[in-house]
């Protein structure tokens, strides 16, 4: 099975210059670099790499309000024209203030007229920072993923959308953990709607999906299964991807949380893969979150998984002959990003 892999110059266009962790303005792993070091390696290794066609601001309006896509298109002008640039001397859009639910007593909250404000009613933390170039990016993202799951509807059996910023954080009406539009929930809605087939989300991210299971969390047409490091045992996003959350309404039993203690390696690891091909069986469609943050080096999880231990997940996936599009997630080692991925996709396309 050939597999094309849809990639976009303009990720670079997105440089969030850092996060904020703890109140502290720090290096950020989510970088430019990602994305050269994944080209290099698919193109090394003779995978044919095709750009992503236009897409209309509708088709993000498939699984995001629109108020979060206009926020986001219209985040940096506003910070430019309001003072935080020049007083404090911030240069980037970052939430300074969140409305607790509890706080809102109202009938609804009131828009602020303060950018700083604002963005906290879309932020789900202040790791996410957003600059000159960063809508351009993610749309682009947007456009790759949704490409590739136009290339499975034209009959192609794997395509990979090579992107960055990642999505599987974002959810329908929020934004954060480095990520601000869901790449990999795009291309499961357009594959779903286009054919009224059952489609199945495999995450495997070192961190759980909290977007993606929001985005599906009612519904049948589209199950989510994540396998990642327990939330429980201090890692983002800390609040949801537990095992419990097994999906509400006509989503109840469509979705599935595999939690991994620190330092789980490749066996236990691939078991966790294995339950969700089987959850995922009944599925027409895959859609693959592809994050290969779940490896021994990475700075951001402690999930201790080999690059063997990758090309064995995409062999099992493989196992279900499904035609699959993969989407980008994490992965931050650079030393190694493009050899995992590499890894994967030689197991999804060969086994
Ligand atoms: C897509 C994805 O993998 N997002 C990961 C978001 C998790 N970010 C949590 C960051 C916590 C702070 N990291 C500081 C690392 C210092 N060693
Ligand atoms: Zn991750």
């Amino acid at each position: 099975m050939p597999l094309t892999v849809v990639y976009s110059p303009a990720h670079v266009r997105h440089l969030p210059d850092g996060e904020i962790w703890v109140g502290v303005r720090i290096a950020g792993t989510e970088l430019p670099s990602r994305g050269e070091a994944i080209l290099a390696a698919v193109t090394a290794a003779g995978h044919v790499v095709v750009a992503p066609h236009a897409i209309e601001d509708d088709d993000l309006l498939s699984v995001h309000d629109s108020a979060l896509v206009s926020f986001l298109q219209n985040a940096y002008a506003d910070w430019e024209s309001s003072d935080y640039p020049r007083d404090p001397g911030q240069d980037r859009v970052v939430p300074y203030a969140f409305p607790h639910p509890d706080m809102l007593v109202g009938p609804r909250p009131r828009n602020p007229a303060s950018v700083g404000a604002r963005t906290g009613l879309f932020a789900m933390d202040t790791m996410t920072l957003i600059g000159a170039g960063t809508w351009e990016a993610v749309r682009a993202a947007a456009a790759c993923s949704l490409t590739a799951a136009d290339l499975i509807l034209a009959g192609n059996e794997l395509a990979y959308a090579a992107v960055r910023p990642p999505g599987h954080h974002a959810g329908r009406t929020f934004y954060g953990g480095s990520c601000y539009l869901n790449n990999a929930a795009l291309a499961s809605q357009r594959l779903s709607e286009a054919t009224g087939e059952k489609v199945a989300v495999i995450d495997i991210d070192a961190h759980h999906g909290n977007g993606t299971q929001q985005i599906f969390y009612e519904t049948s047409r589209v199950l989510y299964g994540s396998v990642h490091i327990d939330p429980g045992s201090g890692y983002f996003p800390h609040w949801v991807g537990f095992p419990e959350e097994a999906g509400r309404g006509d989503g109840k039993g469509a979705n599935k949380n595999l939690a991994l203690a620190p330092g789980t390696g490749d066996a236990d690891w691939l078991a966790g893969i294995q339950k969700l091909v089987d959850f995922s069986a009944t599925a027409a469609f895959i859609v693959v979150s592809l994050g290969v943050d779940s490896f021994r080096d990475d700075p951001e999880s402690p999930l201790a998984v080999s690059v063997e231990g990758h090309h064995a997940a995409g062999k099992l996936i493989k196992g279900l002959g499904k035609p699959t599009v993969v989407v980008q997630e994490g992965g931050y080692d650079l030393d190694h990003l493009g050899e995992l991925v590499v890894a994967f996709l030689d197991g999804l396309e060969n086994g």
